[in-house]
């Protein structure tokens, strides 16, 4: 039995190369992507989804749904500006969008629909803010029922990746965006497993992986992803807020081989306002999630690699 998996994505490098993932992974069954424009902004999010799917999903019928979500706290317009940068990749502009339709409908009532259409219960995957499964759940509580799990990358129980005024740095960006939405999802019994920064830090760009990548531009994927990551910062000498992670790809490399990481239950909560607004903080009263502390490093890039090359 393929598990069925929806992927709900903001747009980032890494975001677009989970999607790649995706669809070389036949293990699964892409229901649907969604799209929201947090780390990036919609119509190059959107299309680069849209070219990648045209390029790399071997004819499958995927639909890329826009999201109506909203914050008021934006990501830094320099992250933002990338998916214009992807979506303008010759790579992905040959072909173009082709056949590969936006749904008709907002991205959280796309959500609703194809989990109430699942035969068997739908596996999440979420790398961005969880604005989309939060806004799903207010119109729709009884497709909790439909969830087989949540794999988010969003939170840490350590230093937060914002430097922004007002906020404590105890935040990371995902949750930050949209707090009220984490909180929503919390609220719920849907089986969480969160790879918080702990574990992304484990994985870095470094100038080895593009290197490594750059000889290997034979392989059609491994091309793609080199100019991807060719537009973000490697950790060279000392990180900066700016250095680039593996995030969202650990996340969902973690979804489709979990003997990468290393998992452990933990209680936890989020805060929801205030200078600390965003923070995910371990309590014994808060509900318990699955989270992933640990990575082998070698094993992942190794895995990661192995994927992208079956791009065709
Ligand atoms: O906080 C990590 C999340 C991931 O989903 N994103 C990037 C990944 O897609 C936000 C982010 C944090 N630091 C960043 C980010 C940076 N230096 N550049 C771009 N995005
Ligand atoms: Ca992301």
């Amino acid at each position: 039995m393929l598990k069925s998996v929806y992927f709900n994505h903001d747009a980032g490098v890494d975001d677009l190369v989970s999607l790649l993932m995706l669809l070389e992974s036949p293990e699964i069954k892409l229901i649907g992507v969604g799209d929201v424009p947090a780390d990036s902004y919609l119509e190059p999010g959107i299309a680069a989804s849209q070219k990648i799917i045209n390029r790399f999903g071997n004819d499958k019928q995927i639909t890329v749904a826009a999201s109506s979500a909203k914050t008021n706290d934006p990501f830094p317009k320099e992250w933002r500006m990338d998916s214009f940068t992807v979506d303008a990749l010759p790579i992905l502009n040959e072909f173009g969008i082709g056949e590969v339709q936006i749904a008709p409908k907002a991205a959280h009532l796309d959500l609703v629909d194809k989990l109430l259409l699942a035969e068997e219960p739908v596996t999440l995957l979420f790398t961005g803010p969880l604005s989309d499964l939060a806004a799903a759940l207010d119109v729709n509580p009884a497709i909790e029922a439909k969830i087989a799990r949540l794999y988010w990358m969003g939170g840490t129980f350590g230093v937060g990746n914002i430097a922004e005024p007002e906020q404590d740095n105890t935040a990371e960006w995902n949750a930050f965006w949209d707090p009220q939405a984490v909180k929503r999802v919390w609220d719920t019994n849907i089986e969480i497993d969160m790879v918080a920064l702990e574990s992304t830090h484990q994985v870095p760009l470094t100038n080895a992986d593009r290197l490594r990548w750059a000889k290997q531009r034979q392989y059609i994927g491994l091309d793609f992803i080199g100019q991807g990551y060719a537009i973000v910062p490697t950790l060279t000498h000392f990180e900066t807020n700016s250095t680039y992670f593996l995030w969202d790809v650990l996340t969902t490399a973690h979804m489709l081989n979990p003997t990468l990481t290393k998992t452990k239950v933990v209680n936890c909560d989020v805060i929801t306002t205030g200078q600390s607004r965003g923070r995910t903080f371990m309590t014994p009263t808060g509900r318990p999630v699955n989270f992933v502390y640990d990575v082998d490093h070698d094993a992942f890039f190794a895995f990661l690699e192995s994927v992208i090359k079956r791009a065709k």
